[in-house]
């Protein structure tokens, strides 16, 4: 069968942008799937850089502002990864012009935008994705799989980390270039948004949703000079966030998430225990899922490390030989090859967070930081 080009317009040239475009360069030469994203134009402010990675990553053509982007005939998909208070103004114009969207993780700045963009592309009827990117790692789709099952049994607790220690340094200044996550206004909170929001993501996909949740946050550093203006000004995101929650089947949880773990870089682990069974992973041995199975008998039972790299993992048949490791990047790839795979049967059921599944991981986030002012348990809105 001939292939469907999906020409795609990335919003955004940074982390998030190298990583999409990885994606999108390897997922032909790995996977097949009828609908295939082409490298067609790249959008940044500057245009020395975006030329500059125009020539890099292969992209046929750019543009310096988005709002050209948009309404260019040769772009069937925006994907936008800017920082998170431009997510909404993007998708509200790519939606007006009949374009799908990829957008960066979290949704948009706080649940009542995200609303707004789940109507509008919902209204106009666009398939849409949120780059939740972990969920998409070998071992982390495994243990979804055997949740799913039903193997675990009952499931009674759920616990998440993300600890990295990068905003430390009373010197460093909040908010502009690479900045921007310090920055409130910018980024919507601190690590609510940015970190647990990944954490959210994959706990609500693996045990269902979370229905209520009381949190405690806390501002290390009070103020810090401002990138853009140069002068100090109090800085009003979370550096660090904990919370409590119950899920809708019964179960309780624990998550913890700070930027001030001095020595964690990027430590993101859950652990999951069932009657049966519990599971447990970390992105740092991000090939290996934990498992231990009660029904063993007890002579040589105990916690097994299962290498998720045979060829009838989830998506390890697609790459090397058995044995051999995936990385971070292979999130990525998956996802967009969800996405493609999404296009060529509509109606099959998503492994992807659309934005109706994103605004639910977003009201997670104002529950928790809403917890966090009031001191009380909250509610979380359905999606
Ligand atoms: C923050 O340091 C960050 O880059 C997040 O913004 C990403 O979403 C996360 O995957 C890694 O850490």
């Amino acid at each position: 069968m001939s292939k469907k080009p999906v020409r795609i317009g990335v919003v955004g040239y940074g982390f998030m942008g190298r990583t999409h475009s990885n994606a999108y360069s390897q997922l032909e030469h790995f996977f097949e799937t009828d609908h295939v994203p082409v490298k067609q134009v790249i959008c940044g402010r500057s245009e020395d850089k975006v030329k500059a990675f125009a020539e890099q990553w292969g992209y046929a053509d750019t543009e310096t502002d988005w709002r050209e982007l948009v309404k260019r005939d040769d772009i069937d998909a925006i994907d936008i990864c800017t920082p998170n208070n431009s997510h909404y103004d993007i998708a509200l114009a790519a939606i007006e012009n009949g374009k799908m969207i990829l957008c960066e993780k979290p949704l948009a700045l706080n649940g009542e935008q995200g609303l707004k963009m789940v109507e509008a592309i919902e209204a106009a009827g666009l398939p849409n994705l949120v780059w939740y990117n972990y969920r998409f790692l070998p071992a982390v789709t495994l243990a979804k799989q055997i949740v799913a099952r039903g193997d675990l049994g009952r499931i009674y607790h759920y616990r998440a980390n993300f600890l990295q220690d990068w905003t430390m340094s009373e010197e460093l200044p909040q908010g502009g270039a690479a900045l921007w996550r310090l920055d409130a206004a910018t980024a919507g909170s601190g690590v609510t948004g940015d970190l647990l929001a990944h954490n959210i993501d994959c706990a609500r996909w693996i045990n269902g949703d979370i229905i209520s949740v009381s949190a405690m946050t806390e501002t290390f550093i009070k103020e810090r000079v401002h990138q853009e203006t140069g002068e100090v000004h109090p800085v009003t995101i979370d550096d660090a966030c904990a919370f409590l929650a119950r899920f809708e089947n019964g179960s309780t949880a624990i998550f913890e998430s700070t930027r001030y773990a001095r020595g964690h870089k990027a430590l993101k682990t859950f652990e999951i225990n069932g009657h049966h069974k519990s599971l447990s992973w970390d992105l740092h041995d991000l090939n290996r899922l934990a498992y231990f199975d009660h029904d063993v008998p007890g002579e040589t039972r105990g916690w097994s490390s299962i290498h998720v790299s045979d060829g009838d993992h989830p998506y390890t048949g697609n790459w090397w030989v058995p044995g051999l490791c995936l990385g971070y990047e292979h999130s990525f790839v998956h996802g967009a090859v969800e996405f493609m795979k999404s296009l060529d049967n509509p109606s099959a059921e998503k492994a992807y967070p659309d934005f109706r599944n994103a605004l639910g991981t977003q009201y997670v986030c104002d529950a928790v930081l809403e917890s966090a002012k009031t001191g009380q348990w909250v509610e979380v809105k359905k999606a």
